[in-house]
């Protein structure tokens, strides 16, 4: 039998994607940051922007922290500062990119000094992850080589994989270790963890906590990302996304908004592999908003993705089994297609307004005034931007 709305409003009520605090600082490219009236001063004023996501479209209840970026003085307030905001913290990033000591790596240095800087670092964020209750760390290694030859490929994993081992050591039972890949920049020639298949060789060593994130910018053009989902939900290791959408490389676009198709065949294959509405497979968004307002850009994000949601929840698998196992390749491509063009919006509106929910969020933020008030109350400080 086809399923229909009623059948997935339950597990749709289940989504929850968090939302990267650097999200709302000003971003840009190497050649112009523009600024925006508003912009949060301070991870307090970034936490206050993410909850309006959460506000209007029941989404986002949890926002992910960026250190240094986010520093406090006392993280534990800031959780509790969150909860009066109506979300949680959630996922700790560690920064290993922006000391010139890790010019020539961080957890692959040479110098053993420079890996234990870098290995303390990441020990500071397992404390902030204690006082802010937080589940996982995310790890994002900047480093790799420019040139061949310029360093050792097997010694420098070597090295990834020893200070790696310290980090997990340090992990309490609860918490996880999340390792991030991607294949360029802002090393160009090598990274040190360029493709899943690194990461999940790196994390299989370590334990059962940790997993690989996949942030769906990293992989070059044409790449079938939902191959990998499959491989890793089968493999046990995908612990999170970083959703973003590209035209050309990392470009930290609005999730579906360069390509929806990707994203609704990455969806199916999460559904497809059990990793929906599971908690063990994190949704987040990793993106960057540079010429659009931040919060509209965050709220079209968490919805593009519910949108998709509800498009693969709609496939209806028993047609697509029987169209695979018959050998009927149009057939199943069919069923396919059928759930990804149907158009669910004018439904989810109705289903937000059951739930006391706006029935169009992003109108509802736009006519909130908050904007405004940000950009009246905001004057002085210096702006939050993606590195600061
Ligand atoms: C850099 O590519 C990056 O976008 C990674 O995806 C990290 O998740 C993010 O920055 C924050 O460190
Ligand atoms: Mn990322
Ligand atoms: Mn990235």
């Amino acid at each position: 039998m086809a399923t229909t709305f009623s059948d997935i409003a339950p597990l749709l009520a289940e989504q929850a994607i968090e939302l990267p605090s650097w999200a709302f600082g000003n971003s840009g490219t190497r050649f112009k940051v523009f600024a925006t009236p508003g912009t949060p001063r301070t991870p307090q004023e970034k936490i206050a922007d993410a909850a309006q996501v959460h506000r209007y479209t029941g989404l986002a209840p949890t926002v992910a922290l960026h250190i240094p970026w986010d520093n406090v003085d006392d993280y534990a307030a800031l959780g509790t500062f969150a909860k009066d905001q109506g979300v949680a913290l959630g996922t700790i990033n560690s920064n290993t990119f922006q000391d010139d000591d890790y010019k020539f790596g961080a957890l692959s240095h040479v110098d053993p000094q420079i890996r234990r800087k870098a290995i303390d670092h990441h020990l500071e964020c397992i404390d902030i992850m204690h006082a802010t209750g937080s589940r996982d760390l995310k790890i994002w290694l900047a480093e790799g080589t420019n040139y061949p030859g310029q360093g050792d490929m097997r010694a420098r994993q070597d090295r990834v994989a020893e200070s790696l081992r310290t980090i997990y050591a340090a992990l309490a039972d609860d918490q996880r270790l999340v390792l991030e890949y991607k294949f360029f920049e802002p090393a160009f020639y090598h990274t040190d963890v360029p493709d899943w298949g690194t990461s999940y060789a790196q994390v299989a060593a370590l334990g059962d906590r940790a997993m690989v994130c996949l942030d769906t910018g990293h992989h070059a053009p044409g790449t079938n990302i939902e191959f990998i989902v499959m491989q890793l939900l089968r493999l046990g290791r995908l612990g999170s996304f970083d959703f973003n959408s590209r035209f050309y490389a990392d470009d930290d676009l609005i999730v579906g908004a360069a390509d929806p198709f990707q994203l609704f065949r990455i969806i199916a294959e999460v559904i497809r592999g059990g990793g929906y509405a599971n908690p063990d497979v994190a949704f987040m968004l990793d993106q960057c908003h540079n010429v659009e307002d931040k919060i509209p850009g965050q709220i079209r994000s968490v919805l593009n993705v519910q949108e998709m949601t509800a498009r693969a929840l709609l496939l209806d698998r028993e047609a697509l089994a029987a169209a695979e196992e018959a050998g009927d390749v149009l057939g199943a491509n069919a069923v396919f297609m059928d759930a990804f063009y149907t158009d669910v919006r004018p439904w989810l509106a109705q289903w937000r307004e059951g739930r006391g929910l706006p029935a169009d969020p992003f109108q509802a933020y736009l006519d909130s005034g908050y904007a405004q008030r940000i950009a009246e109350e905001r004057v002085g400080g210096t702006q939050a931007s993606w590195g600061a």
